[in-house]
């Protein structure tokens, strides 16, 4: 007799099916996060769900935000070095590009959808 059955099997590869392919969907509610080191956003850019909350982690040794350029949309306010904060992403599809109010060269865009 065969062992697993091949049920056993058959659920095992659509659940590595299902795996695989939301691996390789965009970061979904809760998971986005972005770290600022050598006064850049990594990733620079990224693409999130509307109305997702995201990390930031700042390691670097100077303060940082990550602050939208228009309208204001998000805003976390200073990060003090080796600390990390949430905003809520734009709860409208687009592009969003970001800056840090103490250091405008540092340039990113956070892509809702
Ligand atoms: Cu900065």
């Amino acid at each position: 007799m065969l062992w697993p059955p091949s049920s056993v099997f058959e659920r095992w590869r659509r659940w590595r099916r299902r795996r695989d392919r939301d691996g390789h969907r965009p970061v979904h509610g809760g998971g986005t996060r972005i770290v600022i080191q050598d006064f850049k956003f990594r990733p620079a850019s990224l693409t999130v769900s509307a109305g997702a909350k995201a990390t930031v982690v700042n390691k670097d040794t100077a303060t940082h935000t990550v602050t939208a350029s228009k309208g204001g949309s998000f805003d976390t306010e200073d990060i003090a070095p080796g600390k990390s904060a949430t905003f809520t992403d734009p709860s409208k599809p687009g592009g969003f590009p970001c800056t840090c109010t103490i250091h405008p060269f540092m340039k990113g865009t956070l892509t809702v959808e």
